[in-house]
């Protein structure tokens, strides 16, 4: 770990896969960690039956849980799909809601799935050297839509800001991100429920 008290700088390797020179933990999101986050169970079933692919992987740098700092490091997102949905990452709000996120992508092509509580929701692109905000109140999931290609950002987000995968794991974001005739397309969730529908 660095010393949290001073000043440290940090380089992104260019590798395939991408990484950090340094940094505290690394956490690796497989299928089998996923299980009922995508629409095709037949499709889920059928792949984790044959592997346990590695879906996403992110670095982190550990900095005090507490307003004030920063919480940064970097995410990649491996190619692939369930069915026809795109490999992405589980998706969260911020435990404390009103704390917003900064991304940069390095690598890749691909989408960040975004919707507040209310159910308002956006989707915007990723791409190499573009920067997305992520205000206050919106829970995120980046979804890899290249082929063959690694999605890779570095996020920064309020130490204190924790995260809340409640939701997200019981009914998933209200838009999916799929492959329609060669290109990503969005569509309606089914199994999402408006927050008046929801006991
Ligand atoms: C990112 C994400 C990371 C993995 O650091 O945590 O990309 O996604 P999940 O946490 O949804 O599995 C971030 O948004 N942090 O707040
Ligand atoms: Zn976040």
């Amino acid at each position: 770990m660095v010393n949290i008290k001073i000043p440290f700088t940090f380089d992104v390797i260019q590798g395939d896969p991408m990484g950090l020179s340094q940094y505290d933990s690394h956490i690796t999101r497989r299928l089998s960690a996923m299980k009922g986050m995508y629409l095709d169970e037949h499709a889920f079933a059928a792949l984790a039956a044959t592997s346990d692919p590695l879906l996403y992987e992110f670095y982190e740098i550990s900095r005090p849980a507490v307003t004030g700092e920063l919480l940064h490091g970097l995410s990649i997102v491996h190619p692939g799909k369930v069915g026809d949905e795109y490999y992405m990452t589980k998706g969260h709000f911020h435990t404390i809601l009103e704390t917003a996120e900064f991304y940069y992508c390095l690598r890749g092509q691909g989408v960040m799935v975004m919707e507040t509580p209310e159910g308002v929701w956006a989707v915007e692109s990723l791409q190499p050297n573009r920067a997305l905000y992520v205000p206050p109140r919106w829970a995120h999931r980046s979804v890899n839509t290249g082929s063959g290609q690694d999605l890779v950002f570095l996020f920064v987000y309020p130490g204190n800001a924790g995260h809340d995968y409640g939701s997200i794991e019981v009914q998933g974001f209200r838009k999916l991100v799929v492959e329609r005739n060669g290109k990503p397309e969005i569509i309606d969730n089914p199994r999402w429920l408006s927050p008046k529908d929801r006991s």
